[in-house]
């Protein structure tokens, strides 16, 4: 087996940080070597097969993005990434694992929906993958194969309460869901925006001639993401089920997940980087030759991008400091503009939802350190060590100690890097939502299992390297 030592760094935790060498042999940690240990100078370096001189940087676990799409059919086309091009992509922005999302269709058995997940990824992946399983069509069978699922490593669901006609369940649906989630443990994730309510306003837009991509946003109006949160909070209150909303962007949604984490219930929410650094009003400004106000069709995803006069953004980032959300994941959904989202030339309704971040999700966290929304520990906390414990994975992943993965990024805080298409980019599409952002702080060297998969801005790893992770239960309730 191959040894490695990284030295020389500032191991950072979601506790602390020391300085510290952390000793690799083939595919775990086996020691962190702190000043004073009895290895530390000794020949423990020199019989290393591999060192790393971490000096001057930040060794961090492996980013987990718990939130991923990887070739989602969905609004009359396919997410544009592939698990071997996103998992590269999410490689090279120092993120180790993903939980994407296998889907059971309408009329579709869950098992075979997870099947199809398993055949797309398998042998694709360049980093770990797991899956949680969305569940489009809550009937008796499926109820029962929920109950299967922890057998799978699968540990939680999703569903949602937008997009009538597609993913959408109804509120009978999903109390009898949830009535599985409490008799289990899986965790019940929820898309929580009022989906019937958002279509009739959308159509009366579209109507009166409003077909931009910024009414997108203007038809998924906060109330209907706050209005569904409670719904939401009140169904798992009622069935004792424990609650994970994603892509919370709007303040009040944070306000009723703030509410009922304040009587004791297992309820807890992620933001993306999209609804912290971005806003309804850049959508409304974006405009381009080549595309004219259609432009804004770049940044059309679901939940919608949230007003900066309305506050949203800094609440989002307030809740990340305080706990009322527990964790950042990107929901990485892309779409070229080109055949993809100008589906929707014309009619917004029409534009395929979603936003490609995988690769920038540590970077654009790690800009909230150096803009002081956050401390260096938080950023470690949000991206790897709770979606580790939220979806049980902690202690293998999550976390720089012995025994555990060596999932493990090298992180630069005097490197600077440049986001854009002829960037930093590896995702598979053809314009960047993140176009121009530059961070201070760069991705050095990324090890998945033991392995270097990236550095020197190259990815060295290989597609297949990944492994299906089984997951236990959530390590997070209270
Ligand atoms: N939101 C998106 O933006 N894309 C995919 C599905 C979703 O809920
Ligand atoms: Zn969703
Ligand atoms: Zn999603």
């Amino acid at each position: 087996m191959t040894t490695t030592l990284i030295s020389g760094g500032t191991v950072v935790s979601a506790t602390g940080r020391v300085e510290a060498d952390v000793l690799v042999d083939g595919e775990r940690i086996v020691a962190v070597l702190q000043p004073g240990s009895e290895l530390m100078g000794t020949d423990v370096a020199a019989s290393a097969d591999r060192v790393i001189d971490a000096t001057g940087k930040y060794v961090i676990p492996g980013g987990i993005d718990a939130h991923t799409h990887m070739q989602l059919p969905f609004g009359g086309t396919e997410a544009s990434d592939t698990f071997e091009s996103g998992t590269i992509a999410a490689a090279h922005g120092g993120t180790t694992s993903i939980i994407d999302f296998a889907v059971q269709t309408y009329g579709q058995r869950i098992e075979d929906g997870l099947a199809a997940w398993h055949e797309k990824a398998g042998g694709n992946c360049a980093i770990d993958y797991g899956f949680h399983q969305i569940v489009g069509d809550v009937n008796e069978a499926s109820l029962e194969a929920m109950k299967r699922l922890p057998d799978e490593g699968i540990t939680s669901f999703k569903m949602f309460m937008a997009y009538p006609g597609v993913f959408y369940s109804d509120d009978a649906q999903i109390l009898k869901a949830m009535q599985v989630s409490r008799d289990t443990g899986l965790l019940t994730m929820m898309h929580a925006e009022n989906g019937p309510a958002i279509d009739v306003l959308a159509a009366q837009l579209v109507d009166a001639g409003k077909t931009d991509p910024y009414y997108h946003g203007i038809a998924r109006a906060w109330e209907m993401e706050e209005e569904a949160t409670h719904r939401a909070i009140m169904l798992a209150k009622l069935t004792g089920a424990p609650l994970y909303v994603v892509h919370v962007s709007a303040k009040q949604a944070v306000e009723q997940l703030a509410w009922a984490r304040d009587k004791g219930q297992n309820v807890y929410g992620e933001t993306c980087p999209q609804y912290l650094y971005l806003s309804l009003e850049d959508q409304l400004g974006a405009k381009s030759d080549e595309w004219g106000a259609f432009e804004g069709a770049k940044w059309v995803c679901s939940t919608p991008l949230r007003s900066r006069a309305e506050g949203h953004q800094d609440s989002m980032w307030q809740a990340l400091r305080t706990n009322d959300l527990q964790m950042v994941s990107t929901d990485h959904c892309p779409f070229c503009m080109k055949d993809q989202k100008e589906l929707g030339l014309g009619d917004f309704r029409k534009i395929p939802n979603g936003i490609g971040s995988i690769e920038h999700r540590m970077d654009l966290m790690y800009q909230g350190v150096v803009t002081g929304e956050i401390t260096l520990e938080r950023w470690v906390e949000l991206t790897s060590t709770t979606p580790a414990r939220m979806f049980g994975l902690y202690g293998r992943k999550g976390v720089i100690q012995p025994g555990a993965d060596a999932d493990i990024v090298v992180y630069d805080p005097n490197g600077h890097t440049s986001i854009g298409l002829d960037k930093t980019h590896h995702m598979n599409m053809d314009y960047s939502a993140w176009e121009g952002y530059e961070i201070d702080g760069k991705v050095d060297t990324v090890m998945s299992r033991g392995r270097v998969v990236v550095e020197n801005d190259t990815f060295t790893g290989a597609a297949g390297h990944g492994q299906y992770l089984k997951r236990g239960l959530s390590q997070y309730l209270i």
